[in-house]
């Protein structure tokens, strides 16, 4: 997978070095050579990894690059991977705190440095795919304003699963982990909540880490369930094959517990970001078929629900009846009331009707004072008596709107139709329910007039 890659050191030698490396897995190489310099380039390249360099003479240092690089909302979901030549485990504690995803030493191993960019750069494209999908909801207006990612930034309280056999360890991660998680041991207790993310140890001997990981990865509940991987020091060979498998993070033993927290952080920012990402775009999916101001499936959808319907009734399925629901004198009650109480009428007649119809209908606003009951799998006869029950429903009791003094009677005509075979169509169908609500109208109002071939109730 191709990638663009910032690498930052103030060492030229470095920078061709790392270029020449990189050049050769076919990444796109931007090179920095101080900190300032980094941050910028991020917010103005967007590059899909950064390889930074902790000491840089003047101006800021490595650790700051970063920490600036993860507070800017443009730069934030970039994946970091800090590289320096102290080797001492406060430096590493320090640049995992700053909140990059990855901190190696140099000389740099080469088929580390590869492994870790690939999978860190593979799970980006999953984060951009996301962002870019909400970018476009937020530009076709059915996603709101981002408002809330800063707070999921701050949230960092989780649920952490951890599959280990090794009680000491077990003891180790509790302890480290307990202070800001909950902290459950697959096996031992029962916990209902789902967690943010999971600990599996591929060194464990009762059963196969690799394993573990191969099925969360495929199965579906767990698929984009973060993993941290425990390996072997000196073991690089499982380290490097828990990331093919997809672990997204490796620690080594024994766990350094700060180490662990800052990588447990870090882990579960990414899982908050990705979830609010995901949840915001089902939001929009569901913004797009509703409609605003009553809740009810939009026209969109009607339309969409409706086509294959009558298609299948053409071809000898069964039967699908519409009803189409006009309210009477409406226009009197906004020129009377105003349109705020027109709204609120027409928001308590769509709650009578998604609450006077059968689970299997779809109630749908079809436009102004004007509705739409789909009913699959019904006759016509069928449907006329529902279309009058509903009727009867709405008229039985007055609307009581907030801010007017006394209740509303509301009443409502009704034209019905079913699928007629030989080559009927949804707008031919919704037709012949205009025509009977025309009818309805002309007789008088709060009426139901089938065009079914049947007698309307
Ligand atoms: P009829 O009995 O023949 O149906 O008379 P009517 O007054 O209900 O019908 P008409 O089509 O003359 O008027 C419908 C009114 O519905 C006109 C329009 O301003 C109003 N309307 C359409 N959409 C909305 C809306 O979203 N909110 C409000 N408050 N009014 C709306
Ligand atoms: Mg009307
Ligand atoms: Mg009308």
């Amino acid at each position: 997978m191709s990638a663009r890659i910032l690498v930052v050191d103030d060492l030229e030698a470095n920078r061709r070095l790392l270029e020449a490396k990189l050049g050769e897995q076919y990444y796109e190489v931007l090179t920095a050579q101080r900190g300032e310099e980094a941050v910028q380039l991020a917010k103005r390249e967007r590059p899909d990894l950064i390889l930074l360099d902790v000491m840089m003479p003047g101006g800021i240092d490595g650790y700051e690059a970063c920490r600036r690089i993860k507070a800017h909302p443009e730069t934030r979901h970039i994946p970091v991977i800090i590289l320096t030549t102290l080797d001492d485990r406060e430096s590493k504690v320090r640049g995992l705190q700053a909140g990059a995803e990855e901190f190696l030493t140099k000389p740099i191993d080469d088929v580390q440095l590869m492994a870790r960019a690939k999978s860190l750069i593979s799970l980006k494209v999953v984060t951009d795919e996301l962002r870019a999908r909400e970018a476009s909801g937020r530009r076709l207006g059915v996603i709101e304003e981002d408002v809330s990612a800063d707070q999921a930034h701050r949230l960092i309280t989780g649920n952490v699963l951890l599959i280990d056999d090794n009680d000491n360890q077990i003891r180790r991660i509790e302890s480290a982990l307990g202070a800001e998680h909950r902290v459950s041991v697959l096996g031992r207790e029962e916990d209902t909540n789902p967690p943010d993310f999971a600990i599996v140890s591929v060194t464990a001997k009762s059963f196969d880490g690799f394993r573990v990981i191969a099925r969360m990865r495929s199965g579906e509940p767990t698929r984009h369930l973060p993993i941290l991987a425990v390996v072997d020091p000196d073991d690089k060979q499982r380290a490097l094959r828990a990331l093919e498998l997809g672990a997204h993070d490796i620690i080594v033993r024994p766990v350094d517990e700060e180490e662990l927290v800052a990588r447990a952080r870090t882990l579960l920012r990414r899982k908050r970001q990705m979830d609010l990402l995901r949840q915001r775009l089902d939001q929009s999916l569901e913004l797009a078929i509703t409609d605003q101001l009553t809740g009810l499936y939009n026209r969109r959808f009607l339309e969409a629900q409706l086509a294959p319907m009558v298609q299948r009734a053409d071809c000898g399925g069964e039967p699908v009846s519409v009803m189409l629901i006009d309210i009477d004198y409406f226009k009197k009650c906004n020129d009377t009331y105003g349109h705020d109480v027109g709204d609120a009428v027409l928001r308590e007649f769509a709650a009578r009707l998604a609450t006077n119809t059968r689970p299997s209908d779809f109630a749908c606003r079809f436009g102004g004072e004007e509705f739409l009951i789909i009913m699959p799998r019904t006759s016509g006869d069928v449907a006329c008596l529902a279309a009058d029950r509903l009727r009867r429903q709405i008229c039985a009791s007055p609307f009581h709107i907030r801010g007017i003094p006394m209740p509303l009677d509301i009443t409502a005509s009704i034209g019905v139709a079913c699928s007629s075979g030989g080559g009927d169509t949804p707008e031919a169908l919704v037709k012949r329910a205009d025509e009977g609500l025309y009818e309805a109208k002309r007789g008088g109002r709060n009426r139901v007039v089938g065009k079914t071939g049947q007698r309307a109730a």
